[in-house]
């Protein structure tokens, strides 16, 4: 095997081990990294950027920070001494890019082939959204979108709208969404969106602003190429335009982390058969596991607290299994009835693989 990639300069305190990189800006979680403590360790959390990550400069005096808010009866810029005056909120959710699952299409989409990885559950704080609009006037009239829009300086020579990273969501989506400073309990480090993202619960990982500079109101969707092409779910072999449905809301999904040993091989005997299960914008009513593949399936026992809807689950069912080949697997239902499906919605770039047959994993008892 190739020689595991060292860890970028940014995210140097990673926990190696627990975590594979693939590239400078791509850091995904190892499956049998994820425990079951429901939280995920800051220092195992995948990494996606899809700019280089900016100077450590701006995390150097954090409270300085200044964030562009438009749209509203009152815009202005505040810093983030000021908005840590305007309300508090902390939110444990699912942050998982859309692209996670990509690795198991067959088509070999391009981009990372992610497997369970680049997802992870984690609690933020900040200020709600919908306090900071409260504060500067409320809404303007007719902006159905909320805009975010990320702080890296640009390369030069290039149209800014090519690569800037800046995405609009439903601004529904407001209710629940929070300027957060703080990660796990710590000031959010620079990898993470230091120092203050945009946090979009329930929503797919690039809709999550990091080192957000303007939140606007908009009357459209922004035409950054990020949102017009990207991360859209195009026909296989098609191209992406604004037509076609953009990531957003996640659904219902799960996956086990264990057991997955390394070569495949299991020894004989009882096993606790755990993982997670989220459901996007809702809570997980239960998760059944099943041992042959599909055929069959079994009620598994919801473990550990309950974070809220926008928190991932662990489940377990405990089994003997017997010597041979076996195909586990885990499929969710959330509470309002939506059940994991079997397949993936075939797309060009890999988006939200819900699928539990892919998720399944193959072990040999010996
Ligand atoms: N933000 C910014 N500013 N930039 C970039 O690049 N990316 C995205 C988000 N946000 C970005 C941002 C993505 S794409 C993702 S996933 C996320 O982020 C991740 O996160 P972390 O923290 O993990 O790294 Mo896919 O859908």
């Amino acid at each position: 095997p190739a020689a595991a990639k060292p860890l970028p300069g940014y995210a140097g305190w990673k926990n190696a081990d627990a975590v594979v990189v693939h590239s400078s800006t791509t850091i995904e979680t190892k499956r049998s990294a994820f425990g079951t403590s429901v939280v995920t360790p800051t220092n195992q959390l995948y990494v996606r950027n899809n700019l280089p990550t900016p100077s450590e400069s701006i995390v150097a005096d954090r409270d300085a920070w200044q964030l562009q808010v438009a749209g509203v009866r009152q815009p202005r810029t505040l810093s983030l001494r000021e908005l840590k005056t305007l309300g508090l909120e902390t939110v444990t959710m699912v942050l998982q890019c859309s692209g996670n699952g990509r690795g198991f299409f067959p088509s070999k989409p391009s981009g990372t082939p992610w497997t369970v990885g680049a997802a992870g559950c984690v609690t933020w704080s900040g200020v709600p959204v919908r306090d900071v609009v409260q504060a500067l006037g409320g809404l303007i009239d007719g902006v159905p979108y909320m805009t975010g829009t990320g702080g890296e300086v640009l390369p030069a020579g290039i149209d800014p709208k090519t690569v800037i990273v800046e995405r609009s969501v439903p601004v529904a989506a407001m209710q629940d969404a929070i300027l957060a400073w703080e990660l796990n309990g710590e000031p959010i480090p620079l990898a993470h969106g230091g120092p203050l993202r945009l946090i979009v619960p329930g929503y797919t990982g690039v809709n999550n602003i990091k080192y957000i500079k303007q939140l606007a109101f908009t009357p459209k969707e922004s035409d950054a190429r990020i949102m017009s092409h990207g991360y859209r779910i195009t026909p296989p072999g098609g191209k992406g335009d604004p037509s076609q449905p953009s990531v957003q809301e996640m659904s219902v999904k799960s996956w086990i982390n264990s057991p997955v040993p390394e070569d495949g091989t299991q020894a004989a005997g009882t096993v606790q058969i755990h993982g997670v299960a989220f459901g996007g914008l809702h809570g997980i009513k239960g998760v059944e596991v099943s041992l042959d593949g599909g055929k069959t399936w079994r009620a598994a026992r919801l473990v550990g607290p309950d974070m809220g809807k926008y928190a991932w689950r662990q489940f377990v069912l405990q089994a003997t299994l017997p010597k041979g080949k076996h195909v586990l697997a885990s499929r969710a239902t959330d509470d309002q009835g939506n059940v994991q499906p079997e397949t993936r919605g075939e797309n060009q770039s890999g988006y939200n693989n819900t699928s539990w047959a892919d998720h399944a994993v193959t072990i040999t008892v010996a």
